[in-house]
């Protein structure tokens, strides 16, 4: 019997052992068959899954369709990080709702119209030899025919420009090698003035083209006077990309009408749809933007129109600087590989992929090799003559996007709903995958650059239908990523995206990404430079000059300053907000309600708001992020009073007073608690500089901000005493209260630094430290417990040197306080914290690894 029960007990044992290992695994199959998931599932979850605190591997720039506005996301995480105010107003950046945004989005006003709302589609990257360096983003309006850049150093939009001849444009943003330029070209042809033209002179006065929209890498601004536009003929362009490598200097731009048919339908023509397929063949547009931004700086090759520089079909003609190829009907996308040599042109109508090889292309042009011209005088070269090949792909072929090996491109259809790989050197399908559903662009990680990354693929889809939970008859849109790393694709995750049709993204290497955590004490982020209104601490004051009221404000850590401005009905009122903080992430918002105004303060920012006092009343402002404990106290009062009224009514109101005894012993009370705070506040900052925080510019940059509040608490302790003396105890107590208020931001600053100085300093915890240390926050004891400090239970630090053969003792004590209850020393702890320690229940394995915590809590005692 007795041995019977050693094998049991025996079997047991190597049983826990075993289930230890093998705890994880069960525990992951069990999750599977819980939630239904394949191994397939599961893989394709660590792939993408970021545990708290990691970083993705690339940033992906979306545009937002409809919305006007931009989105940011990570890959391979897909969760989103942004949104960018571009064409639209967006309420939390304050874009629109401030002074300094709002100049912005009105530079996109057009003959004086405001337009609040942009058809994002074609987002690019700023490049340095056809490499993406990360500086800025450009993105086009199909609708209002304009262009956008937003500064990747804040990512924020700074400039807004419109196409001064277009009425639409599809074709942009994209952009030469260098950054010289950004390419936007035309989509519905229409005069090039502004004048009314009847639809039947469509082939004499409607025009296409496309600008070239000059761009300062050093200002980080387009240069308007300098840009141009070359005139095409109405062929209804689509879309462009410009050429690198061996085709730099020249672009290509195809389109989809070369019937010139204008539909009619209310006419009883056939639609404009079918008239302009009617071609087996359309015109791809090549020309050389090198020699054309020659000409155009020549005021004889150019006409004005609307103040801007056109260069004319014939003279682009006569300069050999335009020429036309015939491509498949009604093509689509157009992209130009890495090495600049091959142009790969979607066939949306046709099953095929064309592949031009520009070398052949260059070949003809030099031996002015046509064969024939059209309409417009404009030579056109032989199709066969031109192309690489063609390789028949599948239904709906949209767009490209290159891999990383030698030949390799990703090709969308629409119909198909695929995702094709196939080599466009050796014409050869290499694999498809199935996505959902109908996708548009694709991107495959800096595909579009010459130094494609490969490894990721997201698909841009326009349906979702049954992927996600219903939200009514609009559906989100689905960007789908896959990993393309291995031989197969392979389909990893949907991320709905509800903001609007993102048609295309622009992806880059996270590494090559520097955006700024804050500013400089009082820029102004929409021109990078010191902001007129910027205002220090200290600095705040109301100014009035006539009728217009001018408003120095600052906002930190919780209060805004000033806290009562009034004003008169009908005046003016600037308001200059400075964030004088400088902690990473300490962003304040500003609002007055009733007066549509809200402005995004991000650390050492400026922000203007400008408004008219047109209503009477009482208007309470406040910040609008949760910026500290008392944020909600963060707030005054905008008083518009009527001049011309006589507010007879009002009267001084008194405060009911306290009583001298009962002043003396809250202004003694204030002064103490105020005393003990400034002790931990001391130590704070002499734990700090012990261990020379300085070195750590995270840690200084908040260290610098708890300093700031607290040499404001000499001023107010003046105060303070000069109310004393003068034995007002009622203001002494006021002062001494804001004497608190500074302490309490000061240690709320000093307590984060401290906080990160030791998680900078401490010796890294083994895993079952880890553990153990969840297990004690996660089982309870970190209820009671505080390590570095006595608290409802003794401080932990150095309780493996308090007893004999301590580590047994503790895990005993774990295992079953009642146990050790009867100690003496335990009696004594008992009596002073009139508490007994509770049974947790925690495991073997538990205990192991919370007393491997407590060793590394004595390791760096000195820390705590
Ligand atoms: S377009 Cu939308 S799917 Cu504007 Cu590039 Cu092709
Ligand atoms: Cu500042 Cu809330």
């Amino acid at each position: 019997m007795k041995k019977y029960l050693q094998t049991i007990c025996g079997a047991t044992l190597g049983l826990l052992i075993a289930t230890q290992t093998v705890t994880a695994q069960s525990q992951f199959q069990k999750i599977m068959e819980e939630r239904g998931l394949t191994e397939k599932d599961a893989l394709a979850a660590l792939k993408v899954y970021n545990p708290s605190g990691k970083h993705d591997e690339y940033y992906a720039f979306v545009s937002g369709g409809q919305s006007g506005q931009m989105l940011v996301y990570g890959i391979p995480s897909m969760r989103i990080l942004k949104y960018i105010g571009v064409f639209t107003p967006e309420p939390w950046q304050g874009y629109g709702f401030d002074t300094d945004s709002k100049e912005i989005l009105r530079q996109g006003n057009i003959r004086g119209r405001e337009i609040n709302w942009g058809d994002t589609h074609h987002p690019a990257l700023s490049e340095t030899e056809g490499k993406y360096d990360g500086d800025y983003l450009f993105i086009n309006d199909k609708a209002n025919a304009r262009i956008a850049v937003i500064d990747l150093k804040y990512f924020e939009t700074s400039q807004i420009v419109v196409n001064p001849v277009f009425k639409s444009s599809h074709g942009g943003a994209f952009i030469t090698p260098n950054t010289e330029y950004i390419l936007e070209s035309c989509q519905y042809a229409a005069p090039l003035t502004n004048d009314y033209y009847p639809i039947e002179a469509y082939q004499d006065v409607y025009r296409g083209g496309v600008t070239f929209w000059k761009f300062d890498k050093e200002k980080g601004k387009i240069q308007q006077d300098e840009s141009f536009t070359l005139e095409f003929p109405p062929y209804m362009q689509d879309l462009t990309d410009a050429g690198k490598g061996i085709s730099d200097g020249w672009a290509f731009t195809n389109s989809y009408n070369s019937e010139l048919y204008t539909g009619g339908i209310e006419k009883g023509l056939p639609p404009f749809e079918a008239g302009c397929s009617r071609n087996d063949t359309d015109f791809l547009h090549v020309y050389n933007w090198k020699k054309l931004a020659q000409l155009a700086k020549d005021e004889k090759n150019v006409k004005i129109i609307n103040g801007h520089r056109v260069v004319p079909i014939d003279v682009a003609v006569k300069n050999d600087a335009l020429f036309l190829i015939p491509e498949n009907k009604s093509p689509h996308g157009i992209d130009v590989n890495p090495d600049g040599q091959y142009i790969v042109v979607s066939g949306k109508l046709d099953t095929h992929a064309s592949v031009y090889d520009f070398k052949k292309i260059l070949k003809q042009i030099e031996n002015k090799e046509f064969v024939g011209k059209d309409l417009y005088g404009i030579p056109i070269l032989d199709i066969k003559k031109s192309l690489h090949g063609q390789l028949e792909l599948g239904l709906g072929h949209l767009h490209n996007s290159f891999g990383k090996e030698d030949g390799t491109v990703y090709s969308s259809l629409y119909v198909d709903s695929q995702v094709v790989k196939w080599d466009y050197k050796q014409l050869k399908l290499l694999d498809r995958v199935n996505i959902h559903y109908n996708v548009g662009h694709l991107e495959a990680m800096e595909g579009k650059s010459a130094d494609p990354q490969g490894e990721y693929l997201i698909a841009l889809n326009k349906l979702s239908i049954d992927r996600f939970l219903p939200v009514g008859p609009l559906h989100p849109q689905n960007n789908q990523l896959i990993d393309i790393g291995g031989k197969k694709m392979e389909l990893l995750y949907d991320l709905p995206v509800p903001l609007g049709e993102p048609h295309q993204a622009a992806s880059i290497r996270a590494s090559k990404i520097h955006p700024e955590v804050r500013y400089n004490m009082g820029t102004n982020p929409k021109t990078g430079k010191p902001h007129v209104g910027k205002t220090l601490a200290g600095e705040e004051r109301i100014e009035r000059k006539g009728n217009h009221v001018y408003v120095y404000s600052t906002m930190v850590r919780s209060h805004i300053n000033p806290e009562h401005i009034t004003v008169n009905k009908g005046d003016k009122v600037t308001m200059y907000i400075t964030n004088v903080e400088r902690a990473q992430d300490e962003t304040h918002g500003f609002t007055i309600d009733h007066h549509d105004i809200h402005a995004s303060v991000e650390p050492g920012e400026t922000a203007q708001i400008d408004f008219v006092a047109d209503i009477e009343g009482v208007f309470p402002y406040y910040c609008t992020e949760f910026c500290s404990a008392l944020h909600i106290e963060m707030m005054g009062y905008l008083l518009v009073k009527d001049p011309k009224k006589d507010y007879e009514w009002i009267q001084k109101l008194k405060m009911e007073g306290l009583s001298p005894q009962e002043l003396r012993t809250e202004y003694e009370k204030i002064t103490a608690n105020n005393q003990a705070t400034n002790h931990v506040i001391e130590a704070l900052f002499t734990f700090l500089e012990d261990k020379e925080y300085t070195n750590y510019p995270t840690v200084k940059n908040l260290v610098d901000d708890a300093k700031d509040q607290y040499t404001k608490i000499a001023l107010e302790k003046e105060k303070a005493a000069k109310a004393y003396s003068e034995n007002n105890l009622e203001n002494a107590i006021l002062f001494e209260n804001m004497v608190w208020q500074y302490m309490i931001k000061t240690a709320d600053s000093a307590i984060r630094a401290k906080d990160l100085l030791v998680a900078n300093l401490a010796t890294p915890k083994s895993e079952e430290a880890k553990r153990g240390e969840e297990a004690f926050r996660e089982g309870g004891c970190s209820g009671c417990h505080v390590v570095g400090s006595v608290s409802s239970g003794p401080d932990l630090t150095g309780v493996l040197k308090r007893h004999r053969n301590a580590e047994q003792w503790v895990a005993e004590y774990i295992k079953n306080p009642e146990g050790k209850f009867h100690e003496p020393y335990m009696k004594k702890l008992i009596e002073f914290f009139n508490l007994k320690m509770p049974n947790q229940n925690m495991n073997d394995q538990e205990i192991k690894n919370i007393i491997e915590y407590f060793k590394w809590i004595d390791e760096n005692a000195d820390l705590f």
